[in-house]
Order: structure tokens, then sequence, then C-alpha cells
């Protein structure tokens, strides 16, 4: 992997950049669609490249090792060909799925054992076994092992969860270096940050993930139900800290405003589920604010979705034609609201990379928060 700074903003600490794999070039700042079960959900991959064209998009160890499991993937020569997608992929490792999804857990120093959220079978992650679980799945891009401790969360769980994720990186990188790639292609390996929401912690995990000098690095554990102006407090923490030349993934954030105030922070990478699932609530993200399509007020307004959106479906129908689909609840409705969310977050996030290579990325970003603080 090879990452390039292309520029450096004067007035915040924003970058654009581009990394560079065997599967292409990413261009950052990036918003990467989630495509858990080996799907982004309610899109084709033809629409996903031409209408959305992420360059990167993410998986879920946790779901895809349960199904359609790994041996599948193994036998389909990898997500990327069982997936018809050329292009990157990133796994999270399950160190978050894990904690969020699974029914009863239990987490010890040797990994955690957790019952499947799909049939309720026992099973156990630990940072060995996902290691050769993402070197079968075979993203581009895979994530160290490790616990995303809940918000709030007490000083001394959070202080002795992060010792524990950084003894589970050193074993990560251990049984990396002993387990094979499995396909004709290179895997980068990214370290998470935590410690919580506690400053000292995040300097702590922040210098330890440095000092493993991985090709690129995470910030976990935030967006977890914590005061944004606290994500922001401790993004800055961690990224004063994080190597200037290497890239910076926060996990699962977040709002697009959320986006916008830690690209200015200094992170280049996101991932997130909100402008798919929310889509599929019918919340739709515009650069004017978000609106409700099921709301009786689109019944008669004809006017395109997004007369500003990239996609197609933007211009093609109108706001009371979706807001017909939501009322019958046709799935039809989902899909262009996912095609339009993810529209206007890929949007976004190239807008900010131009106006970082402009030199007016500030000026532009607290216009853009103002604007898209509203309900339409
Ligand atoms: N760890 C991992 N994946 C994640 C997170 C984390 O802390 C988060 C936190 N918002 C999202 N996804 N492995």
């Amino acid at each position: 992997m090879k990452f390039q700074l292309e520029s450096k903003d004067i007035q915040s600490k924003a970058r654009a950049a581009t990394i560079t794999t065997d599967h292409g070039v990413i261009e950052t700042p990036i918003f990467m669609p989630v495509g858990t079960v080996a799907t982004v959900k309610g899109v084709h991959q033809s629409e996903l490249k031409e209408q959305i064209n992420p360059d990167i998009i993410l998986g879920n160890t946790y779901h895809l090792y349960l199904r359609p499991k790994t041996d599948i993937l193994e036998q389909a020569g990898g997500l990327h060909k069982f997936m018809n997608w050329d292009r990157n992929i990133l796994t999270d490792s399950g160190g978050y799925q894990v904690y969020s999804l699974s029914g009863r857990r239990k987490i010890k120093e040797e990994g955690v054992k957790f019952k499947s959220h799909i049939d309720g079978s026992t099973h156990f992650f630990t940072p060995e076994n996902v290691m050769e679980i993402q070197r079968t799945i075979g993203a581009d891009i895979i994530m160290a092992f490790d616990e995303c401790t809940p918000y709030p969360c007490e000083y001394n769980y959070a202080r002795n969860s992060m010792h524990m994720t950084h003894r589970w990186l050193k074993r990560c990188i251990n049984h990396l270096e002993k387990t094979p790639l499995k396909y004709d292609y290179n895997q980068t390996f990214f370290p998470i940050v935590q410690g919580s929401t506690y400053k000292d912690l995040r300097k702590q995990s922040a210098e330890f993930i440095a000092s493993v000098e991985a090709e690129g690095n995470a910030i976990g554990g935030l967006s977890v139900g914590e005061p944004a102006e606290e994500m922001y407090e401790m993004t800055d923490v961690v990224c004063s800290i994080l190597p200037e030349d290497k890239p910076r993934y926060l996990m699962g954030v977040g709002t697009p405003i959320n986006i916008l105030e830690n690209i200015a922070l200094g992170v280049d990478m996101f991932d997130c589920v909100m402008p798919t699932r929310n889509a599929r609530n019918g919340m739709l993200f515009t650069a004017h604010g978000t609106i409700n399509i099921k709301n009786k007020k689109w019944e008669n307004d004809f006017s395109p979705i997004d007369p500003m959106g990239i996609t197609d479906v933007d211009t093609q129908y109108s706001k009371a034609y979706l807001r017909h689909l939501f009322a019958s609840k046709e799935m039809l409705g989902k899909q262009i609201a996912s095609i339009h969310n993810l529209g206007f977050y890929l949007w976004l996030t190239r807008e900010a990379r131009k106006h970082i290579i402009a030199g007016d990325f500030l000026d532009w970003k607290n216009k853009m928060v103002h604007q898209m603080n509203k309900r339409l």
C-alpha cells in the first residue's frame, strides 16, 4: 500500500491524499459504503460503481464468518470475486459487531465467546483466528481485533480494556506474520486506537498504536452515544499523535456534519450504516438538511428528489413519487433512497477533497455544517 499526501489545509488539520493498493487508488477524504454481508443493502454493484462510484467499500468479518461462512468465500476465490466487486474492500474485524449484535458474549484475555445472532450457536473469536478469517475473506485492508467500549464507560474498565486491545494487537501482528496471503494481491493491516472518552487513555493508546508502525491507523470506540463535542475532542487528541504520513480511519462515523468536523481534525476515512439504514426508514440527507420523505408535506411535491444530487435517481424521480413508494411499502423506495444517500455522502467527501486542494476548506465546511443542520 502506498499513501501519498496531496494537500494540507492551512486553516484546519484537513488533508487530501491518495492510497494505492492492488485494487486501485483511493482518493481521500473518503466515505466507504457499508456492505456488511457482501452487499451494500439495496444497491446493485453496477449502480454502486456507476452512480455512487466509491473507490472502496466495507465488509464485516463477524457477518461473513457466520454467513455465507469463510469456506464459501474461499471456494469463491475471495470476497471480491464472490460479490463481483473489483475495487478496494476493507473488512472490520468483528471487534465491534460481536458486542453490538451477538446475544450473550464473554470477553476474556484469550478472546470473545459469543452467540450467533442468526441461530444462537456458540463461536469464539481470538486475535489469531480473526486474522486468519480476514486473510480468507481477502479484503485489501484488514482490521485488528479490538474491544469497543460502550458509552459511558468507567475509567478502570476503559483502561483495562485498552490494555487488552493493545495486547491483542501484538497477537494479531504476530499471527499475521505467520499467516500467508491467500490470493494474488496484498493486504494491509490497520490497528485501532481505543480509550473511551478519556483524554489520557486516548493519548496512551494513540502512542502505542503509532509505535507498531502499521501502514494505516484507525480510531475506534467513538460514535457510541457520546456527545459530538466529546468525539471531536478525542479525535483531535488522537490525530495529533498518529503519524501524518499514514491514513487515519475513524470507524463507524457518522452524520454528514460529524464527517466534515472530523475531516477538519485530520481524519481521512469513514464508514457508517447511517446513509443506508436511514434511507430504508425514509430519511434523506441533502446539502440543505434532512428530509423525512414519509411526511405528508411531500405528497404533491413533484420536484426532483434532489436537484443537486449526483445520481440518476435524484433527478429521475420526484419527492411525491418516492413518498408514494414508502407509503406503499414498495422495495424500490428503499433502493432509491439508499442510492440517493450514498451518492450524497460520496459527493460530500469528494467536495471536501476539492476544497482542501483549492485551499478554502474551512469556510466551505462551516457553511455546509450550518446548511445541513436543518429539517426540511
Ligand atoms: N472497533 C471496531 N469496529 C468499529 C468500531 C470499533 O471501535 C466502531 C466504533 N464506532 C465502529 N466500528 N473494530
